[in-house]
């Protein structure tokens, strides 16, 4: 079983990920990890954060000569802006925030306490995770990448970055849609045995977690509403070479909760971010009477990198389903277990 456990305040001493169920002998390459996470700090619309913090991997566990001991692996980003102790008290929620939820969850009386957990600074433990499960998947050969489809509705690069250039403007912010695929996925990773163990839904639920996602589409996704079955379904054929094979995806790679052999195709709108420099309508929780929100220094748009955040949560899930399917101790033993199923499959 691979499971992740992370910790850390955007304001904090750092973030830290531990990792555990990586099988041991896997050659880990840090770059790589350092790679992943500058990718998630680039786009057009980050905000001046990214402009302090250049994050960065400390392995502190689970590797020996780079290579993995199957023991957990800990990964530790520090924070340039280490000044929790020293930020100001929030006391009007952000709309759209875990603000208010959080506030009235945990009864605190400065909302700081909320946002700084909350941050979608948490991402940066996401995606070193995610890189440590890239690294084991590309062992056979599966790739995870991602690209923005459309912010604001503008779904050229042109129209995208006026978007995110009118939102700068006017003081606001803007979402958009993002696309996830990853490739060479055997088929037979997940379930239906179980609602549990359904790849669709674990991928699902790593997806809206990721903060500010609100909807995640499989394949054709709502497409699937306004079709015809014959027109829809992916028909199924067979050729010694290749074996079963299809000549379209709109499953996006997903069949009864499985990996069918396709490629996994996700898609994900992520809402505007919502600290507006020009703040909505909100209430002082000391005296409960109308107040802005809060304004802090934040993001224009995080559409690309929240991209890069959602391969990292598929590279966890896949990557959990690909070692429950053939082991998990081992990467000698796992490829052997692989390589022995995919000769049956054929
Ligand atoms: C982020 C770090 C944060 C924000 C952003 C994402 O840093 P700071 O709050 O110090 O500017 O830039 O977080 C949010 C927009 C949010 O709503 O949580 C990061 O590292 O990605």
């Amino acid at each position: 079983m691979l499971r992740c456990l992370t910790a850390g305040e955007s304001h904090g001493r750092g973030i830290l990920a531990i990792l555990e169920g990586i099988p041991a002998g896997l050659r880990v390459d840090s770059a790589f990890i350092n790679r992943e996470l500058k990718r998630r700090q680039a786009g057009f619309g980050r905000g001046k954060r990214m402009q302090i913090e250049k994050d960065k991997a400390q392995i502190i566990s689970g590797l020996k000569n780079n290579r993995s001991l199957g023991s957990p692996i800990t990964l530790f980003m520090q924070n340039k802006d280490f000044s929790i102790e020293r930020m100001a008290r929030v006391i009007s929620p952000r709309p759209g925030h875990a603000d208010l939820s959080g506030f009235l969850k945990y009864g605190f009386s400065d909302i700081r306490e909320v946002l700084e957990r909350a941050s979608a600074r948490s991402t940066v433990a996401y995606v070193g995770v995610g890189a440590l499960c890239k690294v084991l998947l590309a062992e056979f050969g599966i790739t995870i990448i991602s690209k923005v489809l459309s912010i604001g509705g503008e779904a050229s690069a042109s129209g995208m970055k006026e978007k995110i250039t009118e939102a700068m403007r006017n003081k606001d912010t803007v979402g958009g849609i993002f696309e996830v695929t990853a490739r060479r996925v055997p088929p037979g990773l997940g379930s239906y045995a179980q609602a549990d163990r359904r790849l669709d839904g674990r991928l699902a639920a790593a997806l809206v977690s990721i903060p500010g996602i609100k909807a995640v589409e499989v394949g054709l996704g709502l497409g699937y509403a306004v079709s015809f079955g014959s027109e829809v379904h992916d028909a199924i054929f067979y050729s010694k070479a290749k074996g079963y094979y299809r000549l379209t995806n709109n499953a996006g790679g997903l069949e009864g909760g499985i990996s069918n052999g396709g490629d996994l195709v996700l898609r994900c709108c992520m809402k505007p971010i919502s600290t507006l420099m020009r703040p909505l309508a909100s209430v002082n929780i000391l005296n409960k009477r109308p107040a802005k929100a809060a304004v802090e220094r934040s993001d224009i748009c995080v559409v690309q990198a929240a991209g890069v955040v959602a391969e990292a949560q598929v590279a966890f899930v896949v990557a959990g389903a690909f070692l429950e399917k053939f082991g998990s101790d081992n990467l000698s033993d796992i490829k052997r277990a692989y390589q022995s199923y995919i000769k049956r499959i054929k």
